[in-house]
């Protein structure tokens, strides 16, 4: 994973770069060129780049169908949906919710994108925002299969949960179905890979036509984007996380910080919390302590349904496009993204690149041009390697907490700075 990953970061970073030299090229060399303005800007780059911006966009509706299907299949099964299946969904919603408030907040207070770069022909008519009583009812779907052909992502997400929800509790047969989602899953996740390889040519055209209508001033305000999501990723590890562990188990963030270094190297070489898994479980039990029967349940569970690095990136993309765009997002729209990201990131996998198409189905949700992807993938690679490590922290967390309340923790483990190392 590692080094086919360096090499698609590399590959996509080389088509952002090439992509950005090209459209300056032409508007410094070109200005106002109706040759450039017919064949490249509406016409190759145009092309190409809608044609891997719709491959993002054809993966939403069954990735997320499929794979909270699995993911609430598996939660709901009787024997896990106890008090300890619960309070660990409880917190790990919690926690993602903090996530995206604080997100957007500093995405709106720092404000990365600036509407002047928006030129007419980039300008986006935003739709009549629905009351939050429209939002709520709409929820419900009165034809599954028309909210999957219409991509209404909520409608879809409340589906694919209380479908998951019955085929728990269908017995023998409920586990051949579910059986059956896994392994739609894992072909779904398959395509994710394939259509990431076409990540680095889609991204040089996307970044050639923005370059070419928006110019180089809006590089900078990428720039902008980077640190802010790069900043509440480190508060949310380094403030957030030691303040939530102090304040709910007592133990010592110092520690826990320490040992969960290698975990977190882990999954940023990695940026999958699901390869990182077994390290994590590992660190778990033998270096902070954690009762096998608890880490065993809330981390696998964790790395597909806690994802607060994803959701710290889905708050603050959505906010900065809007902004690029000059579209104002009122309150509705807000409480839209906080619940569709919280609610859709339940059944995502853990894997490199995932958090991008997620991101897709949220601007769709909030009716934002899912061009605006475009503008961010050339350091999504970067931010997602960060972002995975968070994940992965958030979920030893929680963890820590839950076994410590469930009585299923050794203190003594924790506070031995030996203990689970690798002899020399
Ligand atoms: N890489 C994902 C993970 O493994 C996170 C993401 O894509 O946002 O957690």
């Amino acid at each position: 994973i590692t080094k086919n990953k360096l090499g698609l970061t590399a590959k996509i970073l080389l088509g952002m770069l090439l992509g950005v030299i090209l459209g300056l090229l032409l508007r410094n060399l070109f200005p106002g060129s109706e040759w450039v303005e017919t064949y490249l800007t509406k016409g190759l780059l145009h092309v190409i780049g809608t044609i891997f911006i719709s491959s993002l966009k054809m993966l939403v509706v069954p990735l997320v169908f499929v794979s909270l299907v699995c993911g609430t299949c598996s939660l709901s099964e009787p024997s896990k949906l106890g008090r300890l299946g619960g309070k660990t969904l409880l917190f790990y919603l919690f926690t993602t919710a903090i996530a995206l408030s604080v997100a957007i907040l500093a995405a709106i207070v720092i404000h990365p994108g600036n509407a002047s770069m928006v030129t007419e022909n980039m300008s986006f008519s935003a739709k009549i925002a629905p009351s939050l009583a429209d939002v709520i009812i709409n929820i419900v779907p009165t034809n599954p299969l028309k909210a999957m052909s219409q991509g209404n992502m909520l409608q879809i997400i409340i589906f694919a949960v209380i479908f998951g929800f019955a085929i728990a509790h269908i017995g023998e047969r409920g586990r051949r179905v579910a059986r059956l989602f896994d392994d739609l899953n894992e072909v779904i996740m398959r395509v994710v890979t394939l259509v990431m390889q076409l990540a680095p040519y889609g991204v040089f055209a996307l970044m050639a036509k923005l370059s070419l209508t928006l110019g180089v001033e809006t590089f900078g305000s990428v720039v902008k984007y980077f640190f802010v999501v790069l900043g509440v990723l480190l508060i949310h590890a380094f403030v957030v996380y030691p303040t939530l562990l102090k304040t709910f188990s007592g133990l010592s963030p110092i520690t826990f910080m320490r040992k969960m270094r290698d975990v977190q190297l882990f999954a940023f070489s990695t940026a999958s919390s699901n390869a990182t898994l077994p390290v994590t479980i590992e660190t778990a039990e033998h270096r902070l302590g954690v009762d096998n029967k608890i880490a065993s349940f809330t981390l696998p569970l964790g790395a597909t349904i806690n994802m607060d690095g994803t959701a710290i990136m889905q708050g603050v993309a959505t906010v900065f496009i809007a902004q690029v765009f000059g579209i104002e997002l009122t309150i509705t729209d807000y409480i839209t993204v906080v619940v569709t990201a919280t609610l859709a990131s339940i059944g995502t996998a853990g894997v490199p690149g995932v958090g991008l198409i997620m991101l897709a189905m949220v601007l769709n949700q909030v009716g934002l041009p899912v061009e605006g992807i475009a503008l961010i993938i050339g350091v999504d690679r970067l931010l997602d390697m960060v972002r995975t490590a968070v994940n992965v922290t958030g979920d030893t967390v929680a963890t820590l907490v839950i076994a410590k309340s469930e009585e299923g923790f050794n203190q003594d483990t924790f506070h031995n700075p030996d203990a689970g190392r690798v002899a020399p």
